[in-house]
């Protein structure tokens, strides 16, 4: 196998998940931008995820966010998904939207909303288990917003306790991704602001409790990549929720702010052994003023460039380089990797697994932007909190 071609099977083996809600309404506390011809049910976020599986060749799961997408049989959302080319994958529990979370749910001082929001969690399980679901993706808003409101040490006992029970009821191939963010909807102390937090909970839970890094969950300036290295020697990187973010958690396309810094976390994951199955490789990102399916196979794009011009990483010659303590010279092996138009690798690529060299421009071409636009009428649009 040539170079070229072992970059491009290795590529095409990378599989990134889209998120359902990325498909539906969503803006800011501002305003909520609607557009037309967005999904009005989760069988319809599933018909527009297939379009960028059908283009992309590399999207055939879609994760799930329980409970904007509720449905009564989540089997029969699962064959319809099969039915449609893709299947469902990540099952993303909800325990901030309702008025009994003010506090906070698993570490809720009042523990019958601890109960509540413990018994959601359980209640994924069960959908895991008839979606055939390997990962429970657990973010919590939990925290406090005034120093003294509560009891930080107290939050976290009941944090454990409640992933604990959680964890109990895991199937031998499931497993629990425990999420972190800094800040946001809390703003004094969040409960599993960073990742040392959410790995020191992992750890004690046991080895189906695996870390997730969501690009736009740090303060500025953070070195994810770093972040990335020591997880996976660690064994404990679960996967990403891909997205960019300018100044908070903008959670705009991955790749799109700072194209430089998803090379870097994908040199680190291909340098730590990270690119396989057991990285769940996921996008958590909205659109609310750019039209949601091109934005989601752009965002797509960008991960496979990153991944293509991680993989191109001359690791001979960097490892001499840094063997010799040539710190420029260790430099350019990275840059010169960062600095190749990948373009064309990448299109063939994906043309030797059937999906389309231009995937944006055979969408446009499809004609599925104008088609939900007039068959999508009426309804409640199902979107970001729907
Ligand atoms: C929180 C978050 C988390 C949620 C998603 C909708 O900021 O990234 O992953 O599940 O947004
Ligand atoms: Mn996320
Ligand atoms: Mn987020």
């Amino acid at each position: 196998m040539t170079a070229v071609s072992a970059v491009q099977s290795a590529l095409t083996s990378q599989t990134i998940e889209t998120p359902s809600w990325a498909y539906g309404n969503s803006g800011t506390r501002f305003k909520v931008f609607a557009q037309a011809g967005v999904p009005r049910t989760p069988e319809e976020k599933l018909q527009d995820a297939a379009r960028v599986h059908l283009h992309t060749g590399v999207a055939p799961t879609v994760a799930l966010h329980i409970p904007w997408d509720r449905v009564d049989d989540y089997a029969a959302l699962a064959e319809h998904a099969r039915g449609l080319g893709v299947g469902i994958g990540t099952i993303n529990s909800n325990v901030f939207q309702d008025d009994d979370y003010k506090l906070g749910s698993v570490t809720n001082p009042d523990p019958a909303v601890r109960r509540k929001a413990v018994r959601h969690l359980l209640d994924c399980v069960d959908i895991m288990d008839a979606t055939g679901s390997r990962d429970l993706k657990l973010w919590f808003s939990d925290g406090t917003n005034y120093p003294g409101q509560d009891d930080l040490s107290a939050r976290q006992g009941r944090l454990a306790e409640a992933l604990a029970e959680v964890y109990a009821r895991l199937g031998d191939d499931q497993r629990m991704l425990l999420e972190y963010k800094l800040f946001e909807p809390a703003f004094y102390a969040t409960d599993v602001p960073d990742w040392g937090t959410a790995y020191a909970h992992c750890l004690k839970l046991g080895p189906k409790a695996q870390v997730v890094v969501d690009t736009g969950h740090h303060a500025p300036g953070t070195n994810i990549e770093f972040i990335v290295a020591l997880l996976l020697r660690e064994r404990r990187l679960g996967g990403f929720d891909f997205n960019s973010r300018f100044y908070a958690d903008d959670d705009l396309m991955a790749g799109a702010a700072d194209p430089f810094q998803l090379f870097r976390i994908m040199y680190e994951v291909i340098r730590g052994g990270g690119l396989t199955a057991d990285t769940a490789f996921m996008l958590d990102q909205c659109h609310n003023i750019e039209p949601k399916i091109p934005a989601i196979i752009r965002s797509v794009m960008n991960v496979q460039e990153a991944t293509a011009k991680a993989l191109l990483v001359d690791a001979d010659a960097l490892a001499a380089a840094q063997r010799e303590g040539d710190v420029l010279g260790a430099n350019a092996v990275l840059m010169d990797a960062f600095n190749t138009d990948v373009r064309p690798l990448v299109a063939e690529a994906r043309s030797s697994i059937g999906a389309d060299a231009d995937p944006l421009a055979a969408y446009r071409a499809s004609g599925w932007a104008e088609r939900i636009v007039k068959d999508r009428v009426g309804g409640e649009q199902a979107g970001w909190g729907a």
